[in-house]
């Protein structure tokens, strides 16, 4: 730590959450109180990570596959047969299979959900790269809660993890594509923190590439309005299959950096885009999809 630096507790940052959220609750017993529903909506990405490959089939049962893509509206009849299932639902995530606002089908599921459901706290996870412009609509859609997923501030380091995005139907490569993604995760946290959302940051922790670099993100992002940050293990596939995943040492270690400057959460599942019950603890979605074999996770977004 460096000197003068004050060394996080382990507080709950929105005390309205905890329980209520099982990825905004920072103890072991608010994290496994209540369940939530994934809605896997989000069909495409405009940026390229190096560990994500991203599918649709009925067969592989890895990150960044899907079974099937939901319309908003059969989203809306998911939502009622898992309430059914797992009353203990209280959060509706959009996590993938794709970015959730690269398409327009996450705010309108959410718009739907909202509508029927106003209890329930709705939770988008992104890239971030549109979050700049759709703040207002994100908010406007009842979304509560915000993870962005930011895994560099330096664009030396990001071109390295996402070495191509398309941004104004423009594809932008190395470190100018870096540079300009970086600057709207950073941007978009501000806008949505000031509209009155909850974010949590979503780190992948990747040995040799970002391992170094978790403390200047935790800073980068608390600084912008971040209020968590969740670091999450690599699992080495796609172009980095051959990267080591890291070790349970280097997890806490980073863990640490990233405590100097935000709260950590650290109960993550990296969940499946149509996950359904509580994280860890229950998985109702053989029971809500009616077959052994349902959509792979979207661990980077969740
Ligand atoms: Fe889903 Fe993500 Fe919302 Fe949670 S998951 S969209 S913030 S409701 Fe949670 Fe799952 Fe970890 Fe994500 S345990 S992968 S952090
Ligand atoms: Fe897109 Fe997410 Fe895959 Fe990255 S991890 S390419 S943001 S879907």
């Amino acid at each position: 730590m460096c000197p003068g630096q004050r060394m996080r507790t382990l507080a709950t940052p929105f005390p309205q959450l905890e329980g209520r959220h099982p990825c905004f609750s920072v103890t072991a017993a608010g994290h496994a109180r209540s369940g939530r529903l994934h809605l896997p909506v989000s069909p495409g990405c405009n940026i390229a990570c190096r560990f994500c490959k991203r599918d649709f089939n009925e067969t592989e049962h890895r990150p960044g596959v899907a079974r099937r893509l939901l319309s908003p509206e059969a989203a809306l009849e998911v939502v009622h047969r898992a309430l059914a299932l797992c009353p203990s639902i209280t959060v509706v995530g959009i996590a993938g299979p794709g970015d959730t606002l690269f398409t327009d089908h996450a705010l309108r599921t959410f718009a739907l959900v909202h509508a029927a459901y106003p209890h329930l706290i709705n939770c988008l996870s992104t890239n971030g790269l549109l979050l700049p412009d759709k703040a207002e609509a994100v908010v406007a859609a009842g979304v509560e809660t915000v993870t962005v997923t930011v895994n560099a501030v330096d664009p030396v380091i990001e071109a390295q993890i996402t070495p191509t995005i398309v941004h104004d139907h423009r594809r932008i490569d190395g470190e100018a594509g870096a540079t300009r993604l970086i600057a709207h995760q950073i941007e978009g946290i501000r806008r949505v923190t000031a509209l009155g959302a909850v974010v949590k940051v979503n780190t992948v922790l990747i040995p040799g590439i970002n391992d170094d670099h978790i403390a200047t993100i935790a800073q980068t992002v608390a600084e912008a309005g971040a209020s968590m940050i969740n670091i999450i293990p690599l699992l080495p596939q796609h172009d980095f299959a051959t990267l080591p995943a890291p070790s349970p040492l280097q997890l806490s270690r980073a863990q640490a950096a990233a405590r100097q400057h935000l709260t950590v959460f650290s109960h993550c599942q990296r969940c499946r885009a149509d996950a359904c019950g509580i994280p860890g603890v229950s998985d109702f979605a053989d029971a809500l999809y009616g077959s052994g074999v349902t959509a792979a996770s979207t661990f980077s977004h969740g």
